[in-house]
């Protein structure tokens, strides 16, 4: 099925009020849920993250982008359902305990939803219990977001306190101060610098299909 433009536009522009009225029309002429979501929504929040990360949008581009996605996953779920589509993979994600900002967290999982991932979002301040019990509810990875350097050193003890209670999904981690060479030295399996990057790192830590 070919890129329903008016969808694709809407999203990638975020126009929210259009991205909805688009897909329901799309929808009421027969076009299959997950051919809306593949060749559609999907691509356009792909676009406005490759955009940002070559610098070419910015932060509230790719945020109403989101918001217009989110918008048109809420019309859609039911159908989702309802058609036995399967979510990519589950993952958990949280701002680490002491750390308040969630701006980058909220980008990482509209874009991991935007991809066609179930995020289980623990929000800000989180207890390192709360990564153990998602992964006990049925997520594959846990994702880890940090943006103060008092803040990042909570990532190791959040790998750490998994490892010793055996859990042994892979952890992804991010955030402003964040490093590759810090993932290594912690043993997180993973490193984003951005929200788009995050997704392909998910997929490759999961041995899912880009
Ligand atoms: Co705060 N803050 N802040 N702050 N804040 C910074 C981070 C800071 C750099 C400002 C500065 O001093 N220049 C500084 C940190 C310095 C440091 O540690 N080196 C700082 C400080 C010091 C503080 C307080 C301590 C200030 C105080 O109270 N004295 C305090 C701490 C509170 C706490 O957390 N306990 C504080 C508070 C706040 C607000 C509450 C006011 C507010 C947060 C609101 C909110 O998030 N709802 C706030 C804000 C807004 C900022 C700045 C201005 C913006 C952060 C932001 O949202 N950026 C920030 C300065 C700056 O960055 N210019 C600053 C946009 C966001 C999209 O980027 O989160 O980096 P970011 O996410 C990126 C990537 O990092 C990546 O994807 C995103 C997009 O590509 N990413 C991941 C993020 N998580 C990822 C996870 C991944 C992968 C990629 O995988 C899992």
């Amino acid at each position: 099925m070919a890129r329903n433009e008016e969808v694709y536009q809407a999203v990638y522009l975020g126009d929210k009020v259009a991205a909805v009225a688009a897909a329901r029309q799309a929808l009421d002429a027969g076009e299959p849920v997950d051919a809306l979501m593949n060749e559609s929504l999907i691509p356009a929040m792909k676009r406005i993250g490759d955009d940002f990360d070559r610098g070419e949008a910015f932060v509230p581009e790719m945020l109403v982008s989101a918001r217009a996605m989110d918008a048109v996953l809420e019309l859609i779920k039911p159908m989702l359902t309802a058609a036995g589509a399967q979510p990519k993979g589950r993952i958990c994600i949280g701002t680490v305990k002491g750390d308040l900002h969630d701006i980058g967290k909220n980008l990482v999982t509209m874009m991991l939803r935007g991809a066609g991932y179930e995020v289980d979002d623990l929000g800000v301040d989180c207890p390192h219990e709360e990564y153990a019990e998602a992964v006990g509810r049925g997520a594959e990875a846990v994702c880890l977001s940090a943006l103060l350097t008092t803040t990042m050193p909570v990532m190791k003890d959040v790998v750490e306190y998994l490892r010793s209670t055996g859990v042994r999904v892979p952890v992804i981690i991010g955030g402003a101060p964040v490093t590759q060479q810090y993932a290594d030295e912690i043993g997180a399996q993973g490193f984003a610098e951005t929200a788009n990057g995050a997704v392909g790192v998910v997929t490759r830590c999961l041995g899912k299909q880009e």
